[in-house]
């Protein structure tokens, strides 16, 4: 489809702009917010293959990530489920080495669309920031996003460091992020793996 085609060269090109633009013109049009929103994450799949391949670097890959981010806050309205009332408190961080904070965002902006009070640490948190937050918010669940192989034995810190402060039977424990899976979410002791934002959402209301 033609409109996609187009979502994919902005983000491909980093323009946030034109992103948003294309967006806008998705909604006008009657598009559905998810299929849009795929259409971005599609695009910055291809922008990783592109980085991989070394036909892109940092740098544009950080263009896109804007481009990117610029076109879901465009697409918030459309995209929270109004979900209503307060399902609980959810921490939520990219762990500690962890700079991608897309899909975290992701994850938060329909969390909150959907009941759940969101405290989002940003990225690069430490084990320790999640266990303060945890007891300070007294949440009931906390959130985890990885990008990268080697920052996903963090969230076993955290599970670890949760059980350590005696605080494991008080909140549920949720993970994501590409490389991240339901056998790892099982092998670590989280309580759930979520693949994409919305089914995060889902099993984030099952599980409290
Ligand atoms: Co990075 N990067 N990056 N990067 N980057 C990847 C992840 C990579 C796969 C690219 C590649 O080589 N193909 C690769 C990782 C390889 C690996 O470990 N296996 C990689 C690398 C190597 C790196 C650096 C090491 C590069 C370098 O410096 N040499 C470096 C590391 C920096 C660091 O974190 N310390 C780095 C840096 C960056 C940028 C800063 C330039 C930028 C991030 C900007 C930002 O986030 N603000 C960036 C980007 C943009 C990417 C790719 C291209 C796109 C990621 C993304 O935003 N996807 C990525 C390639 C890829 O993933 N295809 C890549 C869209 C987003 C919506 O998807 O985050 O997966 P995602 O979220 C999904 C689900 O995973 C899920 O929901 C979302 C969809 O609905 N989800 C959750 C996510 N978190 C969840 C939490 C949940 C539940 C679901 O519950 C709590």
């Amino acid at each position: 489809m033609t409109q996609f085609a187009n979502m994919t060269e902005a983000i491909l090109a980093g323009d946030p702009d034109r992103v948003k633009q294309l967006a806008e013109e998705g909604i006008s049009r009657g598009d559905d917010a998810g299929a849009v929103m795929a259409a971005m994450i599609g695009a910055m799949d291809i922008v990783g293959e592109k980085m991989e391949a070394e036909e892109m670097f940092i740098p544009e890959v950080l263009m896109s990530a804007k481009a990117m981010s610029a076109g879901t806050e465009l697409l918030k309205p459309h995209l929270a489920e109004g979900g209503g009332g307060n399902k609980g408190t959810l921490v939520i961080g990219s762990v500690h080495g962890d700079l991608h904070d897309i899909g975290k965002n992701l994850v938060k902006m329909l969390m909150e669309g959907s009941g759940f009070s969101v405290v989002d640490l940003g990225t690069n948190v430490a084990p320790d920031a999640f266990l303060t937050a945890v007891k300070e918010h007294s949440a009931s669940l906390v959130g985890m996003s990885a990008l990268l192989t080697t920052t996903m034995p963090v969230m076993k810190e955290v599970v670890d460091a949760l059980k350590d402060a005696g605080l494991r039977d008080q909140v549920k424990v949720l993970v994501g992020g590409a490389p991240v899976t339901d056998e790892y979410a099982e092998q670590i002791g989280a309580d759930a793996y979520g693949a994409d934002a919305g089914s995060a959402v889902r099993i984030a209301k099952s599980l409290v």
